[in-house]
């Protein structure tokens, strides 16, 4: 039960509620928003938050959930690196009694008791919009279609759905062949390191750019200058997230088009953990809900857009 404080002057007030949340890391535009939606919100909502931010590692993650069960949070809400070898951890949290929201991304573990909700973006349908955009662009195009492929970090949910959604809607013809695939663990300094390896491999092979976020593919947009070849022109480039950084590529005429994911997540896991201390029962699925930004529509839409 709450425990009720007195406040000077006589008045009650509720002990807040505590959550715990353990972030992936900073690695992109998207996680620093993301971030910054649930310190924000929290803080809205009176809620009393414990974040902890695991460096891009799965470990320090696991850390932190123990540290969140040892201090007996109320809520322990995260967002897994990668999908799996969350059981062990997760067992702990329910002996404990402590419910866990993944927010972002999925994990890969049989028992779905161990966790409340899920709260985040299909992956999968993200993919298949990149895909779609791809196949109509290309749609008198005669001869062979080349891409090479950013992927996201290796084993998480995005990288793992959004190769699955594209892969699924290109396989309908052909002439589309992705050439080259590797991971840019979804940062710029990767996505321009493999970019560079690519374009030395493969050269003006390269038809299209498939990025699995923006970060990836503002750093290969550099790469691609580099080699005295014209982005979003010689190589057709999509991409992932629509945050700013992509907006502003997409406005310099270097980024073809971006598929939006929201970071927005704060409101709804405030809301969330309040439903679930009142005694609520959530939807095992929250998704969130997002379009798709062509580089025609970027100027129009750019001074709208929160992240
Ligand atoms: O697309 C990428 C970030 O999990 C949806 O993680 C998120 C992804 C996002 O680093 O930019």
């Amino acid at each position: 039960a709450p425990v009720a404080l007195m406040l000077p002057g006589g008045a009650f007030a509720q002990k807040p509620i505590v959550l715990g949340f353990s972030q992936i890391g900073a690695e992109s535009e998207w996680r620093t928003a993301n971030s910054e939606s649930i310190k924000s919100s929290a803080k809205e909502a009176g809620i009393d938050l414990k974040f902890a931010d695991a460096q891009q590692k799965q470990e320090n993650q696991i850390k932190a959930i123990r540290s969140f069960i040892a201090q007996k949070v109320d809520v322990i809400a995260f967002s897994p690196v990668v999908e799996s070898g969350w059981g062990a951890v997760l067992r702990e949290a329910k002996a404990a009694k402590i419910p866990v929201i993944l927010t972002d991304r999925a994990v890969n573990e049989k028992d779905d008791s161990l966790w409340v909700t899920f709260m985040g973006s299909d992956f999968v349908e993200e993919g298949r919009k990149a895909g779609r955009w791809l196949v109509e662009k290309m749609k008198d195009q005669k001869g062979e279609v080349n891409i090479v492929e950013l992927q996201g970090t290796v084993g998480s949910a995005p990288a793992i759905d959004r190769k699955k959604g594209f892969e699924e809607i290109i396989k309908a013809d052909p002439k589309f062949k992705i050439i080259r695939s590797q991971t840019g663990d979804f940062t710029r300094a990767k996505g321009k390191e493999v970019m560079e390896a690519f374009l030395k491999a493969e050269g003006k092979k390269i038809n299209v750019l498939y990025a699995h976020n923006d970060d990836m593919a503002i750093g290969a947009i550099q790469a691609i200058e580099e080699a005295g070849m014209k982005p979003a022109k010689d190589i057709v480039i999509i991409s992932i997230d629509a945050v700013k950084g992509a907006f502003e590529a997409m406005i310099a005429g270097k980024l073809n088009v971006s598929v939006e994911c929201s970071p927005l997540l704060g409101p709804q896991l405030m809301a969330a953990v309040k439903d679930l201390k009142a005694g609520k029962t959530l939807p095992r699925r929250i998704v969130t809900e997002e379009g798709i930004f062509p580089m025609e529509t970027a100027a129009a839409e750019f001074p709208k857009r929160k992240y």
